[in-house]
């Protein structure tokens, strides 16, 4: 194979290809395949091809594409109330919040809508927070973050990138941010010894970074550090959490708490944009009425969908599925026994392979390979493609995913 393949769409396609080409930014450069219809583990294509979907819009559509409970749930409130702005109270909002604080064990919920607004929403607790309560400085408060972070694309959310791709040219950046290398105890420990520090906000397991695990203890390191300089530990678990991993959150991998949860994504079980801040009413009490919020956070449509997203995970034991079908993933692709192979790693159902060939576009053209077979997934970083199916795929399915993957492997022969 070779990246100037040349990948031959259908007219179809083409129509579509082109209107977004010529009418859209370019942020993005997508795989070369125009979907119009998901179910489950599978997608298809305006042209009814059937794929894989080894993406899960990052992480978004764990419960699968199109979950009738989701669906049922979103159609049903979409009839009867979607949106009163936080002017009012809505009959859905304490419920939720009651549902979701429960269900995770904090007293409070902020309740947002994106991922990176709810990246925002953590440091601006933890900042409030270190002004009031931990007795920082006006203005000098710090917050930490891991090398090769991603949360988003805000101004606040590149301006903790260390991925020229994301901040260059978009400066000036966000004062108060101390970058540290990921999966090193100590390096935290010795930027911990500055007290203004108000909080370190990691993943658990750095998603678009290629799914780089830390080492097992790393999390229970980060609670007992944090804990031990009264710093908050603010868990970004809007890729990892939801039983992606193989618990309800990659935090109970090790039984840790973090001050601040962030999640998002697969809260909404891939329908709307919903995300949540939870943490106890030290910190959450600290914000008063007209200090933050949004249009849309919290919305009866968001507050139902999330509920039925959140008990579909549970009902249908995703966590423990996904554990399990992880385990056979990684074990299937180890016995391909493939040269172009370097590494797989992950846990449960979100993992990574990278890929060792001399062509720097290789994963690219796997991608392209993939398509052509019946299987989506997308490179990060170059030589990394990351395989995260929805939770609700089977033995059987794992094994066929499998089997697609070794074919185009060979490709590269
Ligand atoms: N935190 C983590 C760990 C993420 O993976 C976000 C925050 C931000 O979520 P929102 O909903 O604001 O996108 C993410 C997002 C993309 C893309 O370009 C997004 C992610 C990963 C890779 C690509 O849409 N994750």
């Amino acid at each position: 194979m070779s990246s100037t393949i040349a990948t031959i769409v259908s007219e179809k396609t083409a129509y579509f290809l082109g209107l977004e080409e010529k009418h859209g930014a370019h942020n993005y450069h997508p795989l070369p395949v125009v979907l119009e219809r998901g179910e489950g583990v599978f997608l298809w294509d305006v042209d009814g091809k059937r794929y894989f979907d080894f993406l899960s819009g990052y992480s978004a559509v764990n419960q699968g594409h199109c979950h009738p409970r989701i669906v049922q749930s979103l159609i049903e409130q979409a009839s009867v109330l979607t949106l009163t702005s936080r002017a009012f109270h809505n009959n859905l909002l304490g419920e939720y919040e009651k549902y979701i604080t429960e269900y995770f064990g904090y007293d409070k919920v902020l309740p947002m809508n994106t991922g990176v607004e709810g990246g925002e929403t953590a440091i601006k607790l933890a900042r409030r927070w270190a002004y009031v309560k931990k007795g920082v400085a006006e203005n000098k408060a710090k917050v930490l973050f891991a090398e090769n972070n991603f949360w988003g694309r805000t101004l606040a959310a590149i301006s903790s990138s260390t991925d020229p791709s994301s901040y260059s040219k978009f400066g000036p950046f966000m004062p108060g941010f101390e970058i540290i290398p990921y999966n090193d105890l100590a390096a935290l420990e010795t930027a911990l010894q500055d007290p203004d520090v108000a909080a370190f906000m990691v993943e658990p397991i750095q998603g678009e970074a290629g799914v780089v695990v830390p080492h097992d203890g790393y999390l229970t390191g980060v609670r007992e550090l944090c804990t031990k300089y009264n710093v908050l530990f603010i868990a970004d678990e809007i890729q990892t959490g939801l039983a992606r991993t193989g618990r309800m959150l990659a935090c109970d991998h090790e039984g840790v708490r973090p001050d601040i949860l962030i999640l998002g994504k697969a809260l909404s079980g891939g329908t709307i944009p919903v995300s949540a801040v939870l943490a106890d009413d030290f910190i959450m009490m600290n914000i008063k009425p007209g200090e933050h919020g949004s249009t849309y956070g919290g919305n009866p449509l968001a507050c139902k969908v999330a509920m039925t997203a959140l008990a579909v995970l549970k009902d249908e034991n995703m966590a423990e599925h996904a554990e399990e079908m992880g385990e056979l993933l990684r074990t299937e692709l180890a016995k391909l026994n493939s040269p172009y192979i370097e590494t797989i790693r992950g846990r449960g159902l979100l993992n990574a392979i990278v890929i060792r060939h001399p062509n720097p576009e290789a994963a690219w053209d796997l991608c392209l390979a993939l398509k052509e077979a019946g299987l989506l997934a997308k490179p990060t970083h170059g030589d990394k493609i990351r395989f995260a199916p929805p939770l609700v795929i089977s033995r059987e399915q794992i094994l066929e995913a499998v089997a697609i993957i070794g074919e185009c492997l060979k490709q590269f022969d």
